[in-house]
């Protein structure tokens, strides 16, 4: 293995040829990262507009999480749950607290937290509705993204998700996002239905916000068939929509939230499903677990990214960023032929391109975006996704604006 710096093209091609062709990134090799802004190997300075899809909301390597972190790795790193440990139950007192929940299940990543809910949902409607074993039916929504286990793809709409990834999970009802009525249609028709799982906003698709008031509507639906409602805010969480949570929005309370991502600010994986007592009780000792979840640094870590978010007013923040964002956005799009429109919520949003006539063209204008010093990734081909970490400034998305603006011009 060699000890010299070596180049982006040594560094991708190693990449290539020793690991799993599982992603197509960007041509840029990244070094360092700090606040905004990440560098690569050639020391070219960029703006993170993806933000690790809103897992580093604090910047990366925000100074106080970073050194939470090292402190506690120094100390005690993991001991499993066979033994209680130091920083746990200050963590899941903080956690449960700051949502408002009186019991939180931790994990580490967003898709073990949402296959968590799903157990969790299924065991409360056989154990508390008194449901037929194995009768379960869980909804969910089309266009859904809730991550990448057998399970949770068993229930997508994405052809790349799910192919040649069978047999599936039975006990899904996929129906249309941002239609209540849909909902309540099979409410009426199935008694069997123990939760409804649903984005608050839609990431994967886009950042595809759903009219006002259809999170409150499939929440009182929810509460009237007692059905359990789950939201997954695992990418809008954590202020990314200008609220702590997106369903802030909407006064939902979720009888089942579900976060991960920026729980760390993205400095170590963790995530967790927050229930009451009544929701959680039905899980007992040996009926679930996970080697990682809950282990010291992940609880210190939580902590100190939970505290950066409430200190910094990040959430203040992203909202009265994101509202100067999409105005200067739908500014362009007014003069554009090639950006058609722009969506979200706080500084998760996305901008639509008209690939009518080249179908890569998103891609190839964040490849430009990268050349001109600025980091974003495309999504189902005419979709780019802008979410910078939420400790931006003015100044600096004034820069971003002027750099999206410049690259735009070139594709006209
Ligand atoms: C990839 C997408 C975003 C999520 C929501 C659960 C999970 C995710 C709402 C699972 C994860 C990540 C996964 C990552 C890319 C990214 C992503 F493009 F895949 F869909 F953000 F939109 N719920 N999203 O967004 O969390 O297990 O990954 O910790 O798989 O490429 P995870």
């Amino acid at each position: 293995m060699k000890t010299t710096k070596q180049s982006a093209t040594e560094l991708m091609e190693l990449e290539n040829k020793y690991g799993a062709h599982n992603y197509h990134p960007l041509p840029v090799v990244l070094e360092k990262g700090e606040g905004v802004y990440v560098w690569d190997v050639e020391g070219k300075k960029y703006f993170d507009f993806l933000s690790a899809y809103s897992a580093v909301n604090q910047g990366h390597c925000h100074p106080k999480i970073i050194s939470t972190l090292v402190e506690q790795a120094q100390k005690l790193t993991l001991t499993s749950r066979a033994f209680y440990n130091s920083q746990l139950g200050k963590y899941e007192e903080f956690v449960t607290h700051y949502f408002g929940y009186e019991k939180v299940l931790p994990m580490n990543t967003g898709a073990e937290a949402v296959e968590t809910a799903i157990k969790l949902c299924r065991k409360w409607a056989y154990e508390k509705r008194g449901l037929a074993e194995n009768s379960a039916q869980i909804v969910v929504c089309e266009n859904n993204f809730h991550g990448r286990t057998t399970t949770i793809i068993s229930f997508s709409v994405d052809p790349d998700a799910y192919t040649n990834y069978g047999p599936y999970t039975p006990g899904f009802i996929v129906i249309p996002y941002n239609n209540a009525n849909a909902l309540e249609k099979v409410l009426n028709e199935n008694p069997n239905i123990a939760g409804f799982l649903v984005e608050p906003i839609q990431g994967e698709a886009g950042a595809f916000v759903p009219n006002e008031g259809y999170l409150k509507a499939c929440y009182d639906l929810c509460q009237k068939n007692n059905v359990l409602f789950i939201a997954d805010e695992v990418q809008t969480g954590i202020a990314r929509t200008g609220k702590l949570l997106a369903c802030d929005y909407e006064t939902v309370h979720p009888d089942i939230l579900i976060l991960g991502k920026a729980l760390s600010g993205g400095v170590y994986p963790v995530s967790a499903v927050l229930a009451s007592n009544n929701i959680m009780e039905v899980i007992h000792p040996g009926q679930h677990g996970s080697t990682f979840g809950g282990n010291p640094i992940a609880a210190a870590v939580a902590i100190s990214a939970l505290e950066v978010i409430r200190d910094e007013k990040l959430a203040e923040n992203a909202y009265r960023l994101g509202q100067i964002f999409r105005e200067a956005m739908q500014g362009l799009c007014a003069s554009s032929k090639v950006a058609t429109s722009v969506r979200g919520k706080g500084l998760l949003n996305a901008l639509i391109i008209n690939n009518s006539g080249h179908v890569d063209l998103a891609w190839d204008i964040c490849v430009k975006l990268s050349e001109n010093g600025l980091l974003a990734k495309p999504t189902h081909k005419n979709i780019i996704r802008f979410a910078p970490p939420l400790v931006i400034t003015e100044t600096q998305l004034m820069e971003c604006i002027g750099i999206i603006r410049l690259t735009m011009e070139g594709f006209e």
